[in-house]
């Protein structure tokens, strides 16, 4: 039985300008910054942040680390490295799914209401939208009813088209 009232949403645009209290960031391991999303990110977030990552000592693939948002108007990043497709001896399903629930649990433990994720791992990293898109949302609706959870309200904010629509029917 689910025990959480959470909303889940999808809406098209640029994360970086979510005010939630959480935006996630497709990250590398290094953490340390790089192209897509993560670019963005630490573009409008500013040097502060790269700061703050670079004490973090990275991540493996499938974790999730929380930093502040500085000038985001999301007050915390979760950084989480997704899976790259077709290089992760056949546990890219496993380790996207941990992304969406280690990023849940991070938000969690800081008793936020609100996160915003990307498209994790479906750009540079390879993973096929429609299969990764499954991933996320069963994902994140088991969580939501088997953890006793803070968090009130989910948002995936898709870059494309595409991902706007194989969201839609995903959710409705
Ligand atoms: N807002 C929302 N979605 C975005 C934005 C944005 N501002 N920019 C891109 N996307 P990617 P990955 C979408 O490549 O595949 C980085 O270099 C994009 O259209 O950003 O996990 C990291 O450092 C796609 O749907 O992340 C890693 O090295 C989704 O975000 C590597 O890329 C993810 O695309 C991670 O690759």
């Amino acid at each position: 039985m689910a025990k959480s009232k959470a909303k889940i949403s999808v809406q098209r645009g640029d994360i970086t300008i979510m005010a939630v209290d959480a935006i996630v960031n497709a990250a590398n391991t290094s953490l340390l910054g790089g192209g897509g999303v993560d670019g963005a990110i630490h573009y409008a977030a500013g040097p502060s942040l790269l700061e703050e990552c670079r004490k973090l000592g990275g991540a493996k693939t499938g974790e999730a680390k929380i930093t502040k948002g500085y000038r985001l108007p999301a007050k915390y990043v979760i950084h989480t490295p997704g899976p790259v497709y077709g290089e992760e001896d056949w546990h890219e399903a496993e380790l996207l799914a941990s992304c969406y629930r280690e990023s849940l649990k991070r938000a969690n433990e800081k008793g936020l209401k609100s996160i915003a994720f990307p498209c994790i791992s479906t750009g540079i990293y390879g993973y096929p939208k429609k299969k990764a898109a499954k991933i996320a949302v069963n994902t994140v609706k088991k969580f939501l009813a088997e953890e006793k959870v803070s968090v009130e309200e989910v948002v995936f904010v898709v870059f494309s088209a595409k991902d706007l629509n194989i969201y839609r029917r995903l959710l409705n």
